[in-house]
């Protein structure tokens, strides 16, 4: 019987729903990154397969999770906060992951991306009690907000003023260097509308029990935004990155070719 209305249920999407949509079309983009970043792994130097990897990685255990979220939300609509912030918890430690990929060269120690791996877990630990322990008050909702904030800020400091824009201005690359200044708009600008949804939650300062801008519906639209922009657009800035530093390097190792 489950089985049953299971089938039909995926079948039919409802097309007056923005939040279904999403998480169909935020599937699809996940899938095809991963395929993309897999596969253009091949074509980069050396140096820059481990980045690739990463973002074939962070985009393909999205896709995945989309896959089930996508069914879940079809079949309860329901938010389904456990399978986000299994996703997330995966998903954001890589991105820390790529910042050390990245600034390695430039003298990034362990200890550099276990910070930020710290803050992340924090942001989303405290997220996760935020939204799935919720008594619908606005307290609970703040509290636990703010809490996240901080591992946010922390990571955005980071990448800004801190220890990843330091080492950027030591790395040798402009490339390295252009690149952790994009990061750095998508940690300021891409990361800054996953409050925006959490506020959107009961007892939250958007939500209808705050100032009433959104409906609670409203979070996994934003959430499905959110993922597409950053996920897809941390890969491509990586991608960028590892194309013109190895087009750099073939360029040299032609004209020593020449020289010798
Ligand atoms: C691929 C997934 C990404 C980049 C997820 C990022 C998530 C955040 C930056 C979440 C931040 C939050 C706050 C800063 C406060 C409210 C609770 C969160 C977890 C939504």
């Amino acid at each position: 019987m489950f089985n049953l209305i299971y089938l039909l249920d995926v079948v039919k999407i409802d097309t007056g729903d923005a939040v279904s949509f999403t998480f169909f079309t935020g599937y699809m983009a996940m899938f095809a990154a991963a395929v993309f970043f897999f596969f253009e792994r091949g074509s980069v130097d050396s140096k820059w397969k481990t980045s690739l990897l990463v973002s074939g990685l962070i985009t393909g255990i999205a896709a995945v999770h989309y896959f089930y979220m996508r069914d879940y939300y079809q079949l309860t609509k329901e938010t389904p906060v456990a399978l986000r912030y299994i996703d997330w918890t995966l998903t954001v430690p890589l991105m820390c992951v790529e910042f050390y990929l990245l600034l390695r060269p430039a003298g990034a120690k362990t200890s550099f991306m276990w910070k930020l791996i710290a803050a992340s877990v924090l942001m989303l630990v405290a997220g996760y009690v935020g939204e799935a322990f919720t008594d619908g008050s606005m307290g609970h909702s703040v509290l636990w907000g703010v809490i996240s904030t901080l591992g946010y800020l922390y990571i955005l400091y980071s990448a800004w003023f801190g220890e990843a824009k330091q080492l950027a201005d030591k790395s040798s690359s402009p490339a390295v260097q252009q690149g952790i200044k994009a990061l750095a708009w998508f940690v300021l600008v891409g990361w800054a509308i996953y409050p925006i949804g959490y506020m959107a939650m009961p007892g939250g300062w958007l939500g209808p029990d705050g100032a009433g801008l959104l409906k609670a519906t409203d979070m996994n639209l934003i959430y499905n935004i959110g993922d597409a922009v950053n996920k897809i657009g941390f890969g491509l800035v990586v991608y960028n990155i590892a194309v013109n530093e190895t087009s750099k390097k073939n360029e040299l190792n032609k004209e020593r070719a020449v020289a010798a």
